[in-house]
Parts: C-alpha cells; sequence; structure tokens
C-alpha cells in the first residue's frame, strides 16, 4: 500500500486506530508517537524557507554562555535570550525584521496533536524551532515565559533520535528519561506544563530527513 494512501486512512481514524501509540506521560500530558511521521518531510522543507529568512543562531544565556541548541522562530513572536535576558519578540533581533509567519502546515498539526491531546482550543502564535548537532544539549530547565501559562505546549522531534529528560515540579527531581524519535509529538498541559525538563547531549548519527541532526518544534501560545 502506497504513502499516499497511508496517509489518508491516518487522517480518517484516531491516532490508536491507525496504529500510533499515545503514552501518559503526566497529569494533561501525552506522547503521540509518529503523530507527524507523515508531515515530516513537507515540515522540513517548510523549516528551510524559514531558515532562509531568519538564520539558526546560538543566542547567549542571560548568564553569558553560548547555548549549543541553535533556534529560530516563526509566527507573531518568537522566543529570545541575551544578556539582559529571556523574552518574546516580535522582531528577529539578528535581521531587525518580523519573525517568517507560521506555515498553516504547522499550525494545523499542532491544533491537531493538542485536540488529540485534549486541548481542543489551543491556537499557538509563536513556534521556536531548535536544531541539535551531536553534541548540543539543553539543561533542565522550565517553560514559564508565556503569558497564558493555560495553554499546552506542543513539540514536535524530527530527524536524529534524543534523550528527553523530563523532571517534576522541582529542579532537584530525578528527571525520568524519554526516547524521542523523527515524528514524535508531545502535549504538555496542565500542571505538567511547568515540569523542569531538557535534552541530553545528542549522540553522533545521520537521518535521511535531517541529515546530522535534530530538529523540534515547540509551538505556545506566548501572547493573551
Ligand atoms: C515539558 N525544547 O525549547 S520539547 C524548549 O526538544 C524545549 O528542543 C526541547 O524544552 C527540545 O523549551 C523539548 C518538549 C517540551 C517542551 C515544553 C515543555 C517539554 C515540556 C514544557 C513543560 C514540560
Ligand atoms: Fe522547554
Amino acid at each position: 500500500m502506497g504513502r499516499i494512501r497511508n496517509a489518508a486512512i491516518g487522517d480518517l481514524l484516531s491516532g490508536a486506530a491507525a496504529g500510533q501509540a499515545t503514552e501518559p506521560l503526566g497529569e494533561r500530558a501525552v506522547m503521540l508517537r509518529g503523530f507527524a511521521a507523515a508531515e515530516a518531510p513537507a515540515i522540513m522543507e517548510a523549516v528551510q524557507a524559514i531558515v532562509a529568512a531568519a538564520p539558526f543562531r546560538n543566542m547567549i544565556t542571560p548568564g553569558g554562555y553560548r547555548m549549543s541548541v541553535a533556534m529560530t522562530s516563526c509566527g507573531r513572536v518568537g522566543w529570545i535570550t541575551d544578556r539582559s535576558g529571556y523574552r518574546y519578540s516580535p522582531v528577529d533581533p539578528d535581521t531587525g525584521l518580523a519573525w517568517p509567519p507560521m506555515p498553516g502546515l504547522f499550525r494545523t498539526l499542532a491544533e491537531r496533536a493538542a485536540a488529540a491531546g485534549g486541548f481542543p482550543d489551543f491556537v499557538p502564535d509563536s513556534c521556536l524551532i531548535n536544531r541539535y548537532e551531536p553534541g548540543a544539549r539543553l539543561s533542565l530547565h522550565q517553560d514559564k515565559d508565556e503569558q497564558d501559562l493555560d495553554a499546552p505546549v506542543v513539540s514536535v522531534a524530527l530527524g536524529l533520535p534524543a534523550m528527553f529528560l523530563f523532571g517534576g515540579a522541582e529542579r532537584g527531581d530525578r528527571p525520568r528519561r524519554i526516547r524521542m524519535e523523527s515524528g514524535d509529538v508531545a502535549v504538555w498541559g496542565g500542571p505538567t506544563r511547568l515540569a523542569f525538563h531538557g535534552i541530553d547531549t545528542l549522540a553522533d548519527g545521520e537521518h535521511s530527513l535531517t541529515g546530522r541532526c535534530r530538529i523540534n518544534l515547540t509551538f505556545r501560545k506566548a501572547l493573551s
């Protein structure tokens, strides 16, 4: 059976019936295995177009460290960090221009995933695009720069696999290690929205979709 026919069946059936595993991660948080697999090549093409207008860059933390993860954004605002702090900005500080608009493909994927995870009203206004090369990592942190913490975060993994570190409400809570693979989508809401989390050092490898890197999209409602 061809790729197009499989995608059509995937559109008609709900996750479980389509053979996609749904794993609970916490209260109001789920992992949708393979939810974005069929769309992954189209997502990567859209990422390339965004990166042509708003290149990946390794930003500086308020503490003065250069992040090993390279980032860019699309949507009404993008997440940035520099010596003065973390925040959302309507302008890309590297180009002085508005961030590229969020592609319809991105928005509908994020909204479908949020609905499948129990958040039917989610409308993202920002998509942070992270690029991990081998050796890059993201240390444990909370996402709390958004104005609306009742909205979930939807994350989409592409390319090389990574170990997601999923901690608790306190930085010192020992994190669980959850492998994320290309096409996996996670929805983080409710009390889990403020859990500490990070990505362990990316192992070297090669992926047919992305080459020698991992790309992660996180969709947020940053503005109220
Ligand atoms: C759990 N990104 O950009 S996405 C980030 O793979 C970030 O690039 C990671 O953490 C990445 O801030 C992980 C998964 C994720 C995103 C937000 C969360 C997990 C979350 C918010 C609360 C709890
Ligand atoms: Fe985060």
